[in-house]
């Protein structure tokens, strides 16, 4: 989120779209009800089925699957065409007036520098035209033909009402009616809050489908903003923890990218890495990128990490191509994987195509789980009958099972989708011989390190160098971690005049501190100044709101520096006004920013022309993500891989995502619409949390068993009645379940043909006590986004049939 739960309250418009807050967020969205209940605001629901959220908003209407990007881009030709727009801000905030190169083009649904051959893009062609001293060039009066805003205008054409109804199946006049509600909000003083979760992220072009929104937050003028932004409602409850601390193939904490290949020394890679302003004066934030780097190596590597040495870049690992997972399954399925550790993560259950995983997990040496419960995953290889229809005679995995701890057993922090750090004591000591995740992975490290120290073997620096200073090396505290992430001096840190800014041995308390020199370490810059010489500021409970917005910065502790609204800089008009005063932020008080909120950039005085988007080597929000999207700098409408009307209503040449992630078998294993004529998707519901609770009994009694819903229309075709068995099929195979038939799924008219919809929830499986089944994943496509590769879950083709 670039604003937090408790802002959601101050948004005169509520978007849910792209998720079912209510059922999947049931605690946070008491703030979207707050904004509606007390406020006034308006709750507006856009999603293929009528959810709970629906059964509470103002306004409800349906989509098909896989369209948004379709969907918002009608919203972004509405805006523009009907001016509705902030537009001060989007001169003076985003990059509408840059010039683009004049070789960039899009043609027959591919922008300039497609490789057919690798599916990639070359991105050089999207990229400012510059000037000699290599920045941007500019028109501020937008009239310039290649100007990002003429582009984008040019883009969007073809997204009119019509083709919008066409592809997303959405009646034109409820269309008009949702662009008519977040045009309303690019007055000065009203925002809207988009709520979104896996309805954008799961799609082959999930990525973009959020690109698209924020745009149009951009053209409303309500990013920097309480009450807008950008809102991701994160899913576990510390997966923005894990992305901040890069726990993803070609990360490092901090959103630092493990180097590639390629980048063979730490001058090459910190190159790469670190951009240049692309625009005179700008604050350019990532320019620090070194001393953020650095000061990681040295949370890594202490004392053996040394100038000289390039702070031991060499015993990073480097990598040739992405390792997510659905990578890792193709190459487990291509015999080429010996070991795989599964560290709270179930993928028999979570990851698409099952079968094709129960079959990769089949041609491993070894598989180590560590669950507190037993999953899907750790039983694999017996048979479950038709659920899991395997021989465990030919199966030769070595499955060991390592009981862990579960996140209320031990203390530590969890970040929130809001990014606040928020402290937790442990609640219980954990049964039996379970160990919490630290022990597990220190007595793992600890044993390594032993034979590498005795035995040698290939590259042992990372292993033998890495500093292990904690008080019981094997069980580290998490206080100690949280204290290591932080950072602290090394040397004393002086200012520019030679005064001591730190002392040696000090905690730090900001990121502004860090030197690329060696003299500070921190293990994730982003988290500075969540431990600091006050102590543990994540472990801080006074919840004083003084301005009544929400943002309570006694509570808790956010990064970065404690911000809780991103950009909020752009609260204020470029001469530093409120754009709207009861929304005031912050005030410049001749020296610097303050407020209710920490300034983002506070010495950026206004009139200076410092842009917001400190982040941005522009300083501007991107309406033209210059070279950033794998599939261009402008989101388009890609069909989904299993697409209901096998053809792109825009570009019958190019139908899905040209640079998704798909590999050869993967898209042999596609169906097509004559035998899967309806859209699968799959949802969670409230009274489970994914695989874990069909474990607990309650649970197991208020959600029992496997059920898919079918609406009214298409059942009453079938002949399936309520409760009925029906078999649920893809072309990778099939799951049996109780059919609910209901009006909250109907059927739309796409492309000139009726569509349905079958729901799918995720939860059941042959594991716990709730009734033995299938699992949903037996049904879905091994495909992911292009940038991220999530996997596609939310739409793909099945059939239906009463058995
Ligand atoms: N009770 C409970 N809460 C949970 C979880 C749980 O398992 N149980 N899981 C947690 C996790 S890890 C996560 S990531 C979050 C997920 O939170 P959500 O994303 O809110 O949950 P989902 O139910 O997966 O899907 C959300 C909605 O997206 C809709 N949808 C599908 N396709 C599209 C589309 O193309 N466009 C639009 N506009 N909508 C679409 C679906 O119909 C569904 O209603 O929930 C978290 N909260
Ligand atoms: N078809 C379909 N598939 C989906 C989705 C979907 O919407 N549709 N959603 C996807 C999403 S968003 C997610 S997040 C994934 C979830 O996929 P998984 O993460 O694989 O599913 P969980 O059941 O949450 O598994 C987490 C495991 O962690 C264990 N655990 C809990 N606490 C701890 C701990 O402290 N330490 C350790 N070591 N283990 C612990 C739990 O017992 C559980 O077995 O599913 C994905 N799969
Ligand atoms: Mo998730």
């Amino acid at each position: 989120m670039t604003n937090h739960w408790v802002d959601i309250k101050n948004a005169d418009l509520v978007v849910v779209m792209g998720g079912n807050a209510a059922e999947a967020h049931p605690v946070g969205f008491r703030w979207a009800m707050e904004a509606k209940i007390r406020n006034g605001a308006k709750l507006i629901v856009i999603d293929p089925r009528f959810t709970r959220t629906a059964s509470v908003a103002d306004f409800y209407t349906p989509i098909r699957s896989g369209t948004d990007i379709a969907f918002l881009s009608g919203v972004l030709l509405y805006l523009i065409t009907n001016n509705k727009i902030n537009r001060e801000y989007v001169e003076a905030y985003t990059n509408a007036s840059l010039i683009v190169r004049e070789d960039f083009s899009f043609e027959d649904g591919l922008f300039s520098g497609y490789d057919e051959q690798t599916r990639k893009y070359d991105k050089t062609t999207w990229h400012y035209e510059l000037d000699d001293q290599g920045f941007a060039k500019r028109d501020t009066t937008l009239s310039h033909p290649r100007c990002v805003w003429n582009l984008l205008k040019t883009h969007v054409s073809r997204y009119t009402p019509e083709m919008v109804e066409n592809i997303c199946g959405t009646p034109r006049a409820d269309f008009l009616q949702v662009c008519e509600y977040l045009a309303e909000t690019s007055a000065k003083d009203k925002t809207t809050s988009f709520l979104y979760a896996l309805g954008w992220t799961q799609h082959s072009v999930g990525a973009q489908n959020i690109r698209t929104m924020a745009m149009i937050q951009l053209l409303l003028g309500n990013m920097g903003m309480a009450g807008g932004g950008v809102n991701a409602l994160r899913g576990h409850s510390n997966i923005q923890g894990l992305t901040d601390l890069g726990l993803l193939s070609q990360s490092l904490p901090g959103y630092l990218s493990l180097p590639s290949e390629k980048q063979t020394s730490l001058e090459t890679y910190l190159q790469a890495s670190t951009p240049k302003p692309t625009l005179p004066g700008q604050v350019n934030y990532w320019g620090n990128y070194p001393k953020f780097f650095v000061s990681m190596m040295k949370a890594f590597f202490g004392e053996h990490a040394t100038k000289e040495n390039s702070w031991g870049f060499d015993w990073l690992p480097k990598w040739d191509k992405m390792y997510d997972v659905l990578q890792y399954f193709e190459m487990m399925h291509q015999g080429k994987v010996n070991g795989y550790i599964c560290q709270g993560f179930n993928p028999v259950a979570s990851f698409p195509n099952k079968n094709k995983v129960v079959a990769s997990l089949s041609k491993l040496k070894y598989l180590i789980t560590i669950d507190p419960l037993n999953t899907e995953t750790a039983t694999f290889w017996q048979n479950h009958g038709e659920s899991n229809d395997v021989d465990p005679s030919t199966i030769q995995t070595e499955v060991f099972r390592l009981p862990s701890t579960c996140f209320a057993e031990e203390n530590g922090s969890i970040v929130n989708s809001g990014r606040w750090l928020q402290w937790h004591w442990k609640g219980a000591d954990a049964p039996g011989e379970a160990l919490n995740d630290g022990e597990i992975l220190a007595g793992i490290y600890l044993r390594l390190r032993e034979m590498y120290a005795s035995e040698g073997g290939t590259v042992p620096e990372p292993v033998l160098n890495m500093t292990w200073n904690y008080l019981t090396p094997q069980a580290p505290d998490t206080e100690e971690v949280a204290r290591e992430s932080n950072g602290k001096a090394l040397a004393d840190i002086l200012d520019d005049k030679g005064n001591v800014l730190v002392k040696k041995g000090q905690q730090l308390s900001t990121f502004a501190h860090l030197r690329d020199d060696g003299t500070t370490s921190s293990g994730c810059w982003i988290f500075t100044g969540s431990w600091t010489p006050e102590g543990n500021q994540m472990a801080r409970r006074d919840n004083a709101d003084p301005s009544g917005l929400g943002n309570t910065l006694g509570w808790a502790w956010a990064w970065p520096l404690n911000r809780r609204i991103l950009y909020n800089r752009a609260s204020a008009d470029p001469q530093g006004n409120p754009w709207d005063p009861k929304r005031q932020l912050l005030k410049w008080d001749g020296a610097k920013w303050s407020g209710v909120d920490v300034a983002d950039y506070s010495t950026a005085a206004p009139g200076s022309g410092v842009g917001p988007f400190i982040m941005q080597p522009e300083g501007m929000g991107r309406l033209f993500a210059i070279d950033k999207m794998a599939e261009g700098p402008f989101p388009e409408h890609y069909e989904p891989f299993e697409t209901p009307i096998g053809t792109n209503p825009l570009h019958p040449k190019v139908v899905s995502n040209p640079a998704a992630r798909l590999f050869n078998d993967d898209r042999d294993a596609m169906g097509k619409a004559d035998k899967f004529p309806y859209v699968g998707t799959t949802y969670r519901l409230t009274e489970h949390f994914h695989y874990w609770t069909k474990h607990a009994l309650l649970n197991a009694i208020a959600q029992p068993e496997q059920f898919v819903e079918i609406g009214e229309k298409l059942a009453n075709k079938l002949g399936i009645a309520h409760g009925d068995m029906v078999k649920v099929s893809s072309n990778r195979g099939y799951i049996k379940a109780k059919a609910v038939v209901t009006k909250r799924i109907r059927t739309l008219k796409v492309d000139g043909k009726n569509i349905d919809t079958i729901g799918v929830p995720i939860h059941w499986g042959y594991e716990g006590v709730a009734r033995k089944g299938f699992l949903a994943n037996t049904l879905t496509p091994f495909v992911g986004d292009a940038n991220t590769q999530t996997p596609e879950f939310k739409t793909f083709l099945v059939n239906v049939e009463k058995v």
